[in-house]
């Protein structure tokens, strides 16, 4: 058997463009990281989601359900207006879309899964990912709401997999929204961005992170005030 299939699996999400953009950075840099090697013997396999209600969640399911268990899934996705990347703490059981997703559907205060819990936090180490990133020079803080839109809809939709599907009990995972790209500052004046090729090396340490850091997390404030 090749080495290939000892190797642990790493799902790394992203979205196609939304609200009139022609380009998303988060399936840009999961794209750039498809089929790389992280840390001892995982290797990255890319997927493109839908930036639609349920959708995403659908083919988000496929990619979970394919053997063997997934030892992290990071789900990636744009925060325009962010300046930093951002492992994000809790996602919530809401959908309530202030714009159209992009097959048109606009939920207000729906449940993302009906009857879930109101909310889930991510399993990643997400203290120790903002660190390891800020001491290579990477900006990044946690963030502590994921919004009410797709981002969060996929999020909450992936840790309730985790939390109740015994085949996923071993697995770890969470969502980092990332800032735009430059090209997309260009087209909106003041909108804060970061260079693809730095956003790339964000994400491959904070796998690596991901998977060297076992156990508890750091314990230093990601807090905000408000
Ligand atoms: N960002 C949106 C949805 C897709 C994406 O990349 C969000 O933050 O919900």
């Amino acid at each position: 058997m090749p080495a290939a299939d000892f190797r642990r699996r790493i799902l790394l999400t992203g979205f196609d463009p939304f609200d009139q953009d022609a380009v998303n950075p988060s399936w840009e840099v999961a794209r750039a990281l498809d089929g790389e090697a992280v840390g001892e013997g995982a290797v990255v396999q890319a997927l493109r989601l839908p930036c639609v209600f349920g959708e995403a969640a659908v083919r988000l399911d496929e990619a979970l359900g394919q053997a063997p268990a997934p030892a992290l899934v990071v789900a990636l996705g744009l925060a325009g207006g962010r300046s930093e990347i951002s492992p994000e703490r809790v996602a919530i059981n809401v959908d309530d879309a202030r714009i159209p997703d992009n097959a048109g559907r606009q939920p207000v205060d729906a449940a993302v899964v009906e009857g879930g819990p109101a909310a889930y936090f991510s399993t990643l180490p997400i203290k120790a990912i903002v660190r390891a990133l800020r001491e290579h020079g990477v900006p990044a803080a946690v963030s502590n709401t994921a919004g009410t839109f797709v981002c969060n809809h996929l999020f909450y939709a992936l840790m309730h997999r985790l939390a109740t599907r015994p085949a996923l009990a071993g697995t770890r995972g969470g969502f980092v929204h990332l800032p735009a790209l430059p090209a997309q500052a260009a087209q909106r004046p003041g909108l804060p961005s970061m260079a693809l090729a730095t956003q790339v090396e964000g994400v491959r340490l904070l796998l690596r992170t991901a998977l060297d850091v076992q156990g508890s997390d750091l314990r230093e404030s990601g807090g905000a005030l408000h």
